[in-house]
């Protein structure tokens, strides 16, 4: 075979490969316009994709039916001790599961295009950036890395060490056997992780957050576990720019469960007059200390894969406008005039829509036209509101970190930590309803630590030990300050206490100011909350937003004493000490 890079140890592998799956071609990736265009082409050919006519040089795509979210029951981590892994995590033992994945892979991509994506997570040049290769046998994704990461001919020519992973929808094709549509193995699923060989498996699924191996699989699962062995921090976060009317700007991480509107926050129109907000990222942030003691961030993507139910003008407009060209839905609704839809972006459901499902939409099924986790992946560098600093190797400074979850009751609209140990309690102490973008029941309050919960690559409590550790590595002054936040608060109505979308710019205002020293704070039992908020213009029940009520946090703590236990000897000392405090000033 001849050669296909410079690079001896990504030959060696690709060779590897490709004797083990049998693909009919091997091709690499240069990620340019015209590589990304003759594939849509062939994809729009093969009748997989539908271009749109309302969009330029989009395509609407629809799944497997069951194809439609990550799974989380077949996502292993499988480090050489079952207990690096964790209570949390699947695990197998690392030679057993590489007996598997050899029977699994042999000759897999038989008929097929082995493609081989090189790729960056990350500026090219910065130091926190890190190297991928994917191979893959759908070209769907590689096109969705074409809009995701920064790949091909560059990403290889600065590439040095890189991660490899590799990816089949595990249906081998027969000579002259028509291809299916969405081709995938929904009975036959393995998403595999070994952190210390630093190598991804991912069979069978061909959804972007099984398939797509730059996102979740290396920049969360096998980030975490290199973040941990190097001294820095991966995290399922997203990244905005605040600037206020004085044209002062700070930079916000926030860490949110899977649809829960990270989204929406990243890319945030304030209500307020005279403050901006600009988007670095909307899933991931890589942070570490930087040589002045602060944290830095960068975004190890280079586009969005969004949620796209709930998306509207009103909701998050600069989404809306980020994805008029040059974008992938999947999974979303038709409509007649060659334009895609879904349920919330505006009034009912226009007439002759073809669902989500590729048939015509009876509105009266009371069904949803598209997927409550159906997706949009578009490069974003179209974000009207992507920050400059976006690109910058050295990342942005980071002044404050929120915790979030979806909870009915409890937790109030806001708290401020007292320290950063104590900020990592509000962390590990995150719970949050379940949503569509995990296979499984939707609106069961479930612990997330972090948000971290499926995406960390080793033991969870051992984790909670690199956060406080990562606070001992600069000075207090020096770190960002840590609130945990709840948007999603009821009233005893069963309707939403907040607003929320462009009015969490309000919550936003009074972190600025507190990262600053100017706003006020009363001190409560769980934390610092507002003495006042601005709340120009809107009328809400501030009492019941803030509410804390003694006897839901005494059941709260009790929840989580017996969550924490299921970490054992890996639990720090120092968050049971945090939390034995919490009941105590509770
Ligand atoms: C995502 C997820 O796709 O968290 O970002 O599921
Ligand atoms: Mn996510």
């Amino acid at each position: 075979m001849n050669k296909l890079t410079s690079n001896p140890k990504l030959n060696r592998w690709i060779e590897e490969m490709a004797a083990l799956t049998r693909p009919k071609n091997i091709y690499l990736c240069d990620g340019s316009e015209e590589e990304y265009k003759r594939l849509a082409h062939e994809l729009v050919q093969a009748g997989v994709f539908v271009p749109l006519q309302k969009k330029p040089n989009s395509f609407w795509c629809h799944s497997h039916p069951d194809d439609v979210a990550r799974v989380e029951e077949n996502t292993f981590i499988c480090s050489k001790d079952k207990e690096d892994a964790g209570p949390t995590n699947n695990w197998k033992d690392p030679a057993e599961m590489r007996q598997i994945l050899q029977t699994l892979f042999s000759g897999c991509m038989e008929g097929r295009t082995m493609y081989v994506i090189p790729y960056c997570m990350g500026p090219l040049t910065s130091p926190l950036s890190r190297f991928g290769v994917e191979i893959t046998d759908s070209p769907y994704v590689v096109l969705n890395m074409k809009l995701m990461t920064r790949m091909g001919k560059e990403a290889l020519a600065h590439m040095k060490e890189f991660v490899p992973g590799i990816h089949s929808v595990g249906v081998p094709l027969k000579p002259h056997e028509k291809d299916l549509k969405w081709p995938c193995n929904p009975h036959n699923r393995w998403i595999v992780h070994f952190p210390e060989d630093r190598e991804i498996w991912s069979f069978g699924s061909g959804y972007g957050g099984n398939a797509l191996l730059g996102k979740k699989c290396l920049a969360l699962r096998i980030g975490s576990a290199m973040g941990r062995d190097e001294g820095w921090l991966a995290e399922h976060m997203l990244i905005l720019g605040l600037t206020n009317p004085e044209g002062e700007k700070k930079y916000i991480a926030a860490a949110f469960p899977s649809a829960c509107g990270k989204t929406n926050l990243a890319m945030l129109k304030p209500t307020l007059p005279g403050w901006k907000i600009e988007c670095v990222g909307d899933d991931i942030a890589w942070m570490r200390i930087g040589s002045d003691g602060r944290l830095y961030a960068i975004n190890p993507e280079a586009g969005y894969f969004g949620v796209a139910p709930g998306t509207s003008m009103k909701t998050n407009p600069n989404a809306m406008l980020t994805f008029t060209k040059n974008a992938i839905f999947t999974n979303v609704a038709l409509t007649e005039d060659g334009d895609v839809w879904w349920e919330g972006m505006d009034g009912s459901a226009p007439a002759g829509l073809t669902s989500w499902l590729g048939e015509p939409y009876d509105p009266a099924s009371g069904k949803p036209a598209a997927h409550p986790n159906s997706r949009f992946t578009v490069s974003a560098k179209q974000c009207p509101i992507y920050d400059k600093e976006a690109e910058n190797p050295e990342g942005v400074p980071i002044s404050a970190i929120l915790f979030g979850g979806r909870r009915a009751s409890t937790l109030p609209l806001i708290a401020e930590s007292f320290s950063w140990a104590h900020g990592v309690l509000l962390g590990a102490s995150l719970s949050s309803e379940t949503t569509a973008a995990a296979k499984g029941e939707v609106g069961k309050l479930r612990h997330d630590p972090f948000a971290m919960l499926p995406f960390c690559g080793y033991n969870m409590g051992d984790y909670f030990a690199h956060w406080l550790e990562m606070g001992r590595k600069t000075t207090a002054d020096k770190l960002p300050h840590i609130y945990s936040v709840n948007w999603f608060r009821k009233g005893s109505d069963g309707k939403f206490l907040w607003p929320g979308f462009g009015d969490n710019s309000r919550v936003l205002k009074w972190i600025f100011e507190r990262t600053s020293h100017k706003a006020k704070a009363t001190k409560t039992a769980i934390g610092y909350v507002p003495d006042s908020l601005d709340l120009q213009g809107i009328h809400v029940d501030v009492k019941s937003l803030f509410h804390i009520d003694r006897e839901e946090w005494l059941q709260e703590v009790d929840g989580l004493e017996e969550y924490f236990q299921r970490f054992g000897e890996h639990f720090p000392m120092e968050l049971k000490l945090e939390l034995a405090q919490l009941k105590k000033r509770l």
